[in-house]
């Protein structure tokens, strides 16, 4: 292709239309009953208030990996204690994904601490995603950045969602990471689009930033389009050994206010409740519920860190007259 022609690389990441970002901090500014009131309003016109998805995560490939995300325990720079696992074998996973649909899950996410895979990582990936899928799960992983061809190769291979995550606002990510651009995250998930996979893109909250720059976050993922079908929303968990271990405690009630904007701008996306459910409370989970969360990750590990016993969100849902959502796959 003639250089004229090449598509431009954008120095900035494409910005979010001035009027989202506006949209999305009134919304976080509004009196909390009238957020909550127009969230749930917006929930019920689209879901079941009353239902909830369960996915379940692995980490396939775990620690040793080169990026700075301030926040990752997985980062080689960050002396953390996480373990270094190689890639798991089918056999293993199967195993795992076999007790996740025992228990409930629908949806099986596969995580591997890289910064992007290798084409020879792609064809291995390629095989657990097969033997997921057999299980008659929906399956999910996220791996890092694509390269052209990857996601077609994961799509071929039984892929229903690829997670790639904005993580924050534009003007606040040079804080958190340095070794990938906004950009870099952009241009993975359209290769992830226009391979035809669902795509699942979201953020964390917690990390220092404003509530301005979380407007700017979600701003940036209303504008993605198609609105991704998944919107997983984490608060930072903190580790020792990370830049980010001696963040300040997060408000739970803003956490809420931003899962209550995520269901208003993004009215047909799952809004995943995620890292961070432990730290929340029963009280708090129950506000982002009728926030419109309607996802969780479900079993008692995240990707290295805890989550609640699956007993105990059994118990909750229960309580709160919630019912698991019934698989698609
Ligand atoms: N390495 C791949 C990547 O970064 O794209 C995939 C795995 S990475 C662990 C997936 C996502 O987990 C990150 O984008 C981030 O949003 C989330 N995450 C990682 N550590 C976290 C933490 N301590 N608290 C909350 N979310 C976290
Ligand atoms: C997402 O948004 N959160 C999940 C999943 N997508 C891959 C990961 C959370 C990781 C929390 C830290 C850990 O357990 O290592
Ligand atoms: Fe690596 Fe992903 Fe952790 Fe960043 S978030 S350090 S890319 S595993």
């Amino acid at each position: 292709m003639n250089d004229l022609l090449a598509p431009t690389r954008l120095a900035a990441p494409a910005a979010a239309p001035p009027s989202r970002l506006e949209e999305a901090a009134a919304l976080l500014d509004l009196p909390f009953a009238d957020l909550l009131f127009r969230a749930q309003t917006v929930h019920r016109e689209h879901f079941d208030p009353n239902e909830v998805q369960f996915a379940t995560l692995l980490s396939i490939k775990t620690g040793g990996c080169p990026e700075d995300c301030g926040y990752c325990p997985q980062s080689v720079r960050h002396d953390t204690g996480v373990v270094d696992e190689p890639l798991m074998q089918v056999d293993a996973v199967l195993d795992a994904a076999r007790a996740a649909k025992a228990s409930g899950a629908t949806r099986f996410c596969m995580g591997a601490a890289w910064r992007g895979p290798k084409d020879r990582d792609i064809a291995r990936v390629a095989e657990l995603v097969s033997a997921v899928k057999s299980l008659g799960m929906e399956t999910c992983a996220t791996l890092g950045m694509l390269r052209e061809g990857q996601a077609e190769t994961l799509r071929d291979a039984g892929l229903d969602y690829y997670n790639h995550n904005l993580d924050t606002a534009p003007e606040f990510y040079g804080e958190i990471i340095s070794t990938r651009t906004y950009q870099d995250r952009l241009d993975t998930l359209d290769r992830v689009r226009n391979a035809g996979l669902a795509v699942c893109c979201g953020g964390i909250v917690g990390m220092g930033e404003s509530r301005r720059q979380r407007a700017g976050l979600l701003a940036q993922l209303a504008s993605l389009d198609p609105q991704p079908e998944s919107v997983p929303i984490n608060a930072l968990v903190r580790v020792e050994g990370t830049p980010l271990a001696s963040e300040a405690d997060l408000d739970p009630l803003e956490f809420v206010r931003m899962v209550a904007a995520a269901r208003i701008l993004m009215p047909r996306s799952a809004v995943r409740l995620s890292a961070g459910r432990q730290a929340l409370g029963d009280a708090g989970q129950a506000l982002c519920f009728l926030a419109g969360a309607n996802s969780i990750f479900y079993g008692e590990k995240l990707l290295t860190t805890g989550n609640p016993e699956a007993e105990a969100d059994r118990a909750l849902l229960e309580r709160l007259g919630i019912h698991a959502r019934a698989g698609t796959a």
